[in-house]
C-alpha cells in the first residue's frame, strides 16, 4: 500500500481538480482529510474500498432556476441549490442558506461539514445543504413568500421525510420555513411535518430548536473548560454575528454567569462594556429586523464601530457565530495576546486554517464547528422524532436532551483525540468520530 500521507495528498489534488474554483469546499476537505492519517493506518479497509474518495464526492447535486416577481412586478431570477452529500447514516439533513454569496462551492463545503457533524451527533441523519443567492434583507414579507414558494416548487420533488430534510441557516429562519412548508404541503397534498425542521412549535416544530445551536455551543465550551478545571462563570465573552446562533449563545452565556461585551453584523460591531442588553438586541434583530448600529443608538454607553474588527475587543471566550473565515490568523493572535482561553465555533468554518493553527499552538480550548455547533442539527433530529411519533415534548425535557447530547459529543471527541495520540485536539477528535461512523456504514453497504 502506498504511503498514507502521499495518498491523502493525491486525493486532495483530485478534489481540487474536479471541483475547480470552489475554494471553501477545498478548505473544508483539506481540514478533514489531513487529520485522518492515523485512522487510515489502523484500518486499511477504508483505503482499499476508497472510502475517502467516495466521501469527497457528493451523492447528488441539484441546481435550479428560481424565478419570482418583486413588489413592483419586476421578474427576478435566482439560482437554487440542494446537495445531498452523504446518506450512509440516514436521510440527507442540513439547512438552507439564502445569502448573495451562495454558489455551489459554499453549498458543497457546508454539505461536506454537515456529513461529519451529523455523524458526530450520533443520530440517524445523513449530510446535505442547500440554498440560494437570494438576499431576504430589505425584501418585504410578500416578496420573501413568493421567492420561497418558487424555490419549493422545484425543491419539493427532491425532498421528503425519508429522503432529505432541510432546515434553516443564514437568511432562513421561522418566517422562511413557514412559507417553504406551506408550499410543500400545498403541492404534495400531504401534511408531512417531518419533511422540514425549524418549524414554529405551534405547527409541528420542536421547542428549543430556535435556541439549540447557540445553547449547544455554550454547553460545548463549558465542557471544554471543565476538562481544564475552569468554568464559564464570570468570563468576559465576545460573540460575532447577531442572528439566530449568536443571540441564543449570548442568552446561555448570560444564564451561566458570563458577560457578553460585543456582537456584530456584516456592517460593524457594538462594544458594550457593561454587557449586551439582550432584550434590546432581540427586539431590534428578531422583531424589527434592524441593524446592529441601531443598538448603539438605543444604548448610549455602547460604542458602534463601522467595518471594525470585533476580535480586537479583549475577551476570555470568543464565539464566532456569523460566517466562514471570519476569524483569521491575525485576529487569533490578537485574541491570544488579550488572554482568550476558549473559542467555540457557532458558525461553520469561521476560523481560517492559520487561525486554527495559532489556537492549537497556544494550547487553548478550541472547539470546531462540527462538534461545537452540532446542537442545532441534533435538535432538528429531535424534532423529526417528535414528528414521527406525533408528539410534542416540553421545553425542559428537550433542553435536557440537548444538554446530554452536547456532553456526549464532547466526551466522544475528547476520548477519540486521546486515543489517536492528540489529547485536547477536538479537531482530530471530531473528524475521526464523524469519519468512522460514516465510513463503517459505507463499508457495510458495499459499493453504492
Ligand atoms: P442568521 O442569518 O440568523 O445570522 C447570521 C449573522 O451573521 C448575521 O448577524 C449576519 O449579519 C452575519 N453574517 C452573515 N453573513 C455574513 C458575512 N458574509 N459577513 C459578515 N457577517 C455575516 O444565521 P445563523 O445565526 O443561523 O447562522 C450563523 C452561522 O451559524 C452560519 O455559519 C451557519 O451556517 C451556522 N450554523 C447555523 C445553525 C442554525 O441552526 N441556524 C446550526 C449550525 C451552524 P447581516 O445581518 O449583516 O448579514
Ligand atoms: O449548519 C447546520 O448544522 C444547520 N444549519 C442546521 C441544520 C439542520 O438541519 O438543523
Amino acid at each position: 500500500m502506498p504511503d498514507i500521507q502521499a495518498r491523502i495528498e493525491t486525493i486532495f489534488e483530485q478534489v481540487v481538480r474536479r471541483n475547480a474554483g470552489e475554494r471553501e469546499f477545498h478548505q473544508a476537505v483539506k481540514e478533514v482529510i489531513e487529520t485522518l492519517g492515523p485512522v487510515l493506518r489502523a484500518h486499511p479497509e477504508y483505503t482499499e474500498h476508497k472510502i475517502i474518495e467516495r466521501i469527497c464526492e457528493p451523492e447528488r447535486q441539484i441546481i435550479f432556476r428560481v424565478p419570482w416577481q418583486d413588489d413592483r412586478g419586476e421578474v427576478q431570477i435566482h439560482r437554487g441549490f440542494r446537495v445531498g452529500f452523504n446518506s450512509a447514516l440516514g436521510p440527507y439533513k442540513g439547512g438552507l442558506r439564502f445569502h448573495p454569496s451562495v454558489y455551489l462551492g459554499i453549498v458543497k463545503f457546508l454539505g461536506f461539514e454537515q456529513t461529519f457533524k451529523n455523524a458526530v451527533t450520533g443520530m440517524p441523519i445523513g449530510g446535505a445543504k442547500g440554498g440560494s443567492d437570494f438576499d431576504p434583507k430589505g425584501r418585504s414579507d410578500a416578496e420573501v413568500m413568493r421567492f420561497c414558494q418558487s424555490f419549493m416548487t422545484e425543491l419539493y420533488r427532491h425532498i421528503g421525510e425519508f429522503t432529505d430534510v432541510p432546515a434553516g441557516d443564514i437568511g432562513v429562519g421561522a418566517r422562511e420555513i413557514g412559507f417553504l412548508f406551506g408550499q410543500y404541503k400545498r403541492i404534495t397534498n400531504r401534511y408531512e411535518s417531518g419533511v422540514i425542521t425549524g418549524k414554529d412549535p405551534r405547527w409541528g416544530g420542536s421547542l428549543v430548536r430556535r435556541e439549540a445551536t447557540g445553547y449547544g455551543v455554550v454547553y460545548f465550551v463549558e465542557e471544554m473548560l471543565k476538562a481544564r478545571g475552569e468554568s464559564i462563570e464570570g468570563k468576559t465573552c465576545v460573540v460575532s454575528g447577531s442572528g439566530n446562533v449568536a443571540i441564543y449563545a449570548m442568552e446561555k452565556l448570560e444564564a451561566l454567569g458570563a458577560q457578553v461585551v460585543a456582537c456584530s453584523d456584516s456592517n460593524g460591531f457594538v462594544h458594550h462594556p457593561r454587557g449586551i442588553h439582550l432584550a434590546t438586541l432581540k427586539r431590534l434583530k428578531e422583531a424589527e429586523r434592524r441593524r446592529i448600529r441601531d443598538y448603539a443608538a438605543e444604548r448610549p454607553d455602547a460604542k458602534y464601530v463601522e467595518a471594525g474588527r470585533i476580535w480586537d475587543v479583549p475577551c476570555q471566550v470568543a464565539l464566532p457565530c456569523a460566517t466562514e473565515n471570519e476569524l483569521d490568523e491575525r485576529a487569533a493572535r490578537t485574541l491570544l495576546a488579550n488572554g482568550c482561553v476558549a473559542v467555540g465555533e457557532g458558525a461553520n468554518m469561521p476560523v481560517t486554517p492559520g487561525g486554527v493553527r495559532a489556537f492549537q499552538a497556544a494550547g487553548i480550548a478550541y472547539g470546531p464547528g462540527k462538534a461545537a455547533n452540532a446542537g442545532g442539527v441534533a435538535t432538528s433530529a429531535l424534532e423529526m422524532q417528535q414528528n414521527a411519533s406525533r408528539d410534542a415534548w416540553t421545553f425542559e425535557y428537550t433542553e435536557r436532551r440537548l444538554h446530554e447530547i452536547m456532553r456526549r459529543i464532547h466526551r466522544d471527541c475528547h476520548e477519540t483525540a486521546a486515543e489517536f495520540g492528540c489529547p485536547g485536539n477536538y479537531v482530530v477528535g471530531a473528524n475521526i468520530v464523524g469519519f468512522r461512523r460514516v465510513a463503517d456504514a459505507m463499508l457495510a453497504f458495499g459499493v453504492v
